[in-house]
C-alpha cells in the first residue's frame, strides 16, 4: 500500500568544505570538513536533506565519510526505497536489521525523513519530536587554534560580538603541564568574563587526568569533557566521584542509549554531550537524553562541526529536551568557509536562535551543494 509518505528516492554525497582556521584536537589538526548529505524525495512530491559529519575522517571514532556514503548507497537506501517514512522508528528498525552499527549513516537518513515529512505536513521538527521547550540556547565556541594570542583574540572578538561567553579548549595533543599552561593563560587573558570548558577527547589515562584535571580546575574550567578513553569507564567514574569544583561530561563513551544507562548506573558523568550523529538520528538522541534526565544528569547540545543543515536538526531536537541542560556547541558553520543554507540560524546574546520554518527550518542552497560536491572537486578522502 502506497501513503502519503512513501520514500520514492535517496541520493547521498560527500562535500569538502574548508575551515576558517586549522582546527586542533587532541587526535589532529582539520582544516577540512566532509560531510555527507542526504536528499529523499517522497512520491507526494516533498523532498528533505540530513548530514552526517565526522571529524578527519575515521578518527574521531570508527565512521568515515567514506562508509557512510557507502552504508547509505549499499544498504540504508535500498532499505527504504518504496517504505513508509513517516514511522520513523519503523525505519529505524528496517535499518537496523539490514546494518549493523553505522550510526552515523543512519542518523543522516533518519534526519532527511523527518525533514520531508515535516515538510509535507508544513511544520517545524520540532512538533513532530515532542514539542519545543526552549527557543535559544546559550552557544559555546572552541578555541583551538593552537596559539594562545590566537585562541585570546579570537575570543575578545566574540565576547564584544555577543555570540559567545563559553569557550571550550581542546586540549591532549601536547603534554598535560603545557596543557595546563596553556589554559591558564587563556584563563588570566579572559579575567572571568567567560565560563571555560575542556575537551581532552579521551588523549589521557587515569593517572593523568587524576593528575592534571585539579590543576585546570584551580585554573577555572568548570566542565571537562572525556578525559580517558572510551573504554575507561572506571577512570570516568572515580573523577565524577572525586573531582571537586568542576563536572565530568561524558562523550565517546555515551552514544547508544544502553551506554547511557551504564554510565547511570555507575555514575561515571554528571553530563552527557549529545550528538545525533553518534546516537543514529533525532529520535535516538531523545531516548539518550530520557536515560540523563531520568538519571539526575545534565545534557549538552554537542556537534560534530556539521554544516547548518545538521546543526539545525541538532538545534530541533535539543529543543525538545527538558531536565539540566549546559547550552550547546552548534558553532559548526561559523568554523567553515561558507554554508550550504540560504540563512544561517541567528545568534542573540550568546544564544543560537532555533529556526522555525517547515521541517529545519533552512533552505538548502543547490548550488552550494554542487560547489562544494567532492566528486566535482575532485578531491579524495582526507
Ligand atoms: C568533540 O569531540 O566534541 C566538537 C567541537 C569541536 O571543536 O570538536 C568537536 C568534537
Ligand atoms: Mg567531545
Amino acid at each position: 500500500m502506497h501513503s502519503r509518505f512513501t520514500i520514492e528516492r535517496m541520493q547521498a554525497r560527500i562535500l569538502d568544505i574548508p575551515t576558517i582556521r586549522p582546527h586542533k584536537l587532541s587526535f589532529g589538526s582539520i582544516s577540512r570538513q566532509s560531510p555527507v548529505i542526504v536528499q529523499v524525495w517522497l512520491t507526494n512530491g516533498a523532498t528533505g536533506f540530513g548530514e552526517a559529519a565526522t571529524i578527519g575522517g575515521p578518527s574521531w571514532n570508527e565512521e568515515s565519510p567514506e562508509s557512510i556514503l557507502h552504508a547509505i548507497e549499499h544498504y540504508l537506501a535500498p532499505a527504504l526505497v518504496g517504505q513508509e517514512a513517516s514511522g520513523f522508528e519503523g525505519a529505524l528498525a528496517r535499518m537496523d536489521k539490514a546494518c549493523k552499527g553505522n550510526a552515523f549513516a543512519k542518523s543522516a537518513v533518519e534526519m532527511a525523513l523527518i525533514d520531508a515529512v515535516a515538510r509535507t505536513l508544513e511544520l517545524p521538527a520540532w512538533q513532530l519530536l515532542g514539542g519545543k521547550v526552549h527557543q535559544s540556547l546559550p552557544l559555546a565556541w572552541t578555541l583551538a587554534s593552537g596559539d594562545v594570542e590566537r585562541d585570546l583574540q579570537e575570543a575578545h572578538l566574540r565576547l564584544e560580538q555577543k555570540r559567545h561567553h563559553i569557550f571550550k579548549m581542546k586540549i591532549g595533543a601536547r603534554a598535560p603541564q603545557d596543557d595546563v599552561a596553556h589554559v591558564s593563560q587563556i584563563a588570566r587573558g579572559l579575567q572571568g568574563k567567560a565560563t571555560l570548558t575542556v575537551d581532552v577527547n579521551q588523549a589521557w589515562d587515569g593517572n593523568t587526568a587524576r593528575r592534571y584535571l585539579p590543576q585546570l580546575v584551580e585554573a577555572g574550567v568548570t566542565l571537562i569533557e572525556q578525559p580517558v578513553a572510551q573504554w575507561n569507564v572506571e577512570a570516568l567514574k572515580s573523577l565524577t566521584a572525586t573531582l571537586d569544583g568542576a563536572l565530568i561530561m561524558a562523550d565517546e563513551t555515551v552514544c547508544t542509549p544502553q551506554d547511557a544507562m551504564m554510565l547511570a548506573r555507575e555514575k561515571a558523568s554528571h553530563v552527557f554531550s549529545l550528538k545525533v550523529a553518534k546516537h543514529g538520528g533525532l529520535i535516538r538522541t531523545r531516548k539518550v537524553a530520557a536515560v540523563a534526565e531520568a538519571a539526575d544528569i545534565g545534557w549538552y547540545g554537542g556537534t560534530m562541526l556539521e554544516t547548518s543543515l545538521g546543526s539545525a536538526a541538532s538545534a530541533h531536537v535539543f529543543s525538545t529536551l527538558g531536565g539540566q541542560h549546559h547550552g550547546c556547541e552548534l558553532f559548526g558553520p561559523q568554523l567553515l568557509v561558507d554554508d550550504i543554507v540560504e540563512k544561517q540560524m541567528p545568534i542573540v546574546d550568546y544564544a543560537l536562535q532555533l529556526p522555525d520554518g517547515p521541517g529545519f527550518g533552512v533552505e538548502i542552497s543547490l548550488a552550494q551543494l554542487e560547489r562544494f560536491d567532492r566528486a566535482r572537486q575532485g578531491l579524495t578522502a582526507v
